[in-house]
């Protein structure tokens, strides 16, 4: 039971920042104790403040700090926390019915995501859907879709690539520590490749889109084969892997080459889908048009809901039975996305986002330029990042972001690294936080960059 009744969450919340106790609290110190004797230590946490409620751009713990959120729970509350149609969409479902299993005894709220999915994503081509409560769980169904149609079994990745901690999705991922150490054996069939990565190309940026397509498809044709790859599976903006923004041309390039090649092209858009970077999805940037898209995070305002979408011959090549699970897309959890989709059309979100790039994006370049540290600003929309390097290389500097981040932290601001260096400050506000908030958070992070 709880004992800590503190205010209602919701975008109605005082949208401050207001420290009343050192970060992590009192109270905070003492639930993670308790969860210290109770809790598995292989789950860690950024910021070890129990959450008690949550909206708009502020997160509250348990000994009444709020704090500015840069994070969204890991680009998942892009409508805020308890917004209002996820809430009143939510207590209207869950009081009706719960769980019947979409296999046992279907409804409405499931076919809806799947119209809405069908609607939204890239392309107007016959799609169909099929839900699942992880991102995970969405790349595993999509790999066996592609497979399954295809009859091929390879299936292509890159570096720097997350796609998840399932045994399948480790082999995909590129990052060792701490996602796949002493987890294996991997899956196998699964190929890694060179990122376009434009900071850390040897041939330098302008060059990284035409000389990392021919490296690709190079080592495809020489150490795979075309004829055996069932998918090319990338995130069109890295997430875990560091923000990395391929160049333009990368994506509409390997996508042609799919196509010619007869294998399914797959834009994990788990963290950069649903208005994160501007655009509903970021493979809307440059008209790229996935085969299969894979959605999860943003989609449901928190509740847990992932989605496979794709073109309807590949997603119906599978036979009835072949795809499923007790809970995949949960009618609550329909409910939430529901509200979810409706708020980030109402609110035009994906302007929201661009407008969070276009107050964000000059600031983080002028920090650039105050502190040589930062070797890269990249991103699109409110999906941002920095990446630490010691001043004039290319050396990942992972301690200058970890005393960054907990520079930021204990003056009431969360915010996350990543990168396969850690060395990436990313910055993903939720979409709706107000612009006094952003702009504070903008100082904090100014701020602690003073203290390096
Ligand atoms: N694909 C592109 O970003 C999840 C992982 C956090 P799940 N990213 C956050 C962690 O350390 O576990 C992610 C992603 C992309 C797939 C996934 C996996 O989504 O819902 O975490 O399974």
């Amino acid at each position: 039971m709880s004992t800590h009744p503190g205010p209602h969450g919701g975008p109605s919340l005082p949208q401050r920042r207001n420290l009343v106790t050192e970060i992590p609290g009192p109270m905070s110190r003492q639930l993670f104790e308790r969860r210290q004797l109770s809790v598995a230590r292989g789950l860690s946490h950024v910021l070890p403040i129990f959450v008690t409620a949550a909206g708009g751009g502020v997160v509250v713990d348990a000994d009444g700090n709020s704090l500015i959120d840069f994070g969204s729970g890991i680009a998942v509350t892009s409508v805020g926390n308890s917004a209002d149609q996820v809430v009143s969409r939510v207590a209207e479902q869950v009081a009706q019915f719960t769980h019947t299993c979409f296999m046992v005894a279907p409804y409405e709220g499931y076919v809806e995501v799947c119209e809405q999915l069908n609607r939204l994503t890239p392309g107007t081509h016959d799609k169909r859907s099929a839900l699942f409560n992880s991102g995970a769980e969405a790349v595993e169904n999509a790999v066996k879709i592609a497979r399954h149609a295809t009859g091929r079994d390879a299936v292509v990745v890159f570096d720097h690539a997350y796609h998840g901690r399932t045994n399948l999705t480790m082999a995909m991922t590129a990052k060792n520590m701490p996602y796949k150490e002493g987890f294996g054996p991997f899956a196998g069939e699964v190929y890694r490749m060179p990122m376009a990565y434009p900071f850390r190309w040897p041939g330098g940026p302008a060059r990284c889109a035409e000389e990392a397509f021919d490296v690709v498809t190079n080592l495809i044709h020489a150490q795979v084969g075309e004829e055996n790859v069932a998918a090319v599976v990338i995130e069109p903006v890295q997430g875990e892997g560091g923000f990395v923004v391929p160049p333009d041309g990368f994506l509409p390039g390997l996508a042609e080459y799919c196509r010619t090649n007869g294998i399914v092209f797959v834009a994990d858009e788990i963290q950069s889908g649903f208005c994160r970077t501007g655009d509903w999805f970021a493979s809307d940037h440059e008209h790229v048009v996935p085969d299969l898209i894979t959605t999860a995070k943003g989609i449901a305002g928190g509740l847990p809901l992932a989605g496979v979408t794709g073109r309807a011959e590949l997603m119906d090549a599978v036979h009835p039975g072949g795809l499923g699970g007790t809970y995949g897309g949960n009618p609550i959890a329909c409910a939430a996305a529901l509200g979810a989709i409706e708020t980030m059309e109402k609110e035009d979100l994906p302007a929201a986002a661009r407008s969070i790039e276009a107050i964000m994006l000059p600031r983080l370049q002028k920090l650039a330029d105050a502190n040589p540290v930062i070797g890269d600003v990249r991103g699109r929309g409110a999906m941002l990042a920095v990446e630490l390097v010691r001043p004039g290389t290319l050396e990942p500097d992972s301690a200058a972001a970890a005393k960054v981040a907990k520079a930021c932290h204990a003056n009431g601001m969360i915010v996350l690294t990543c990168g396969t260096f850690s060395n990436v400050l990313r910055f993903l506000p939720p979409l709706v936080i107000g612009q006094s908030l952003l702009l504070e958070g903008l100082s904090i992070l100014e701020d602690a960059f003073a203290t390096l």
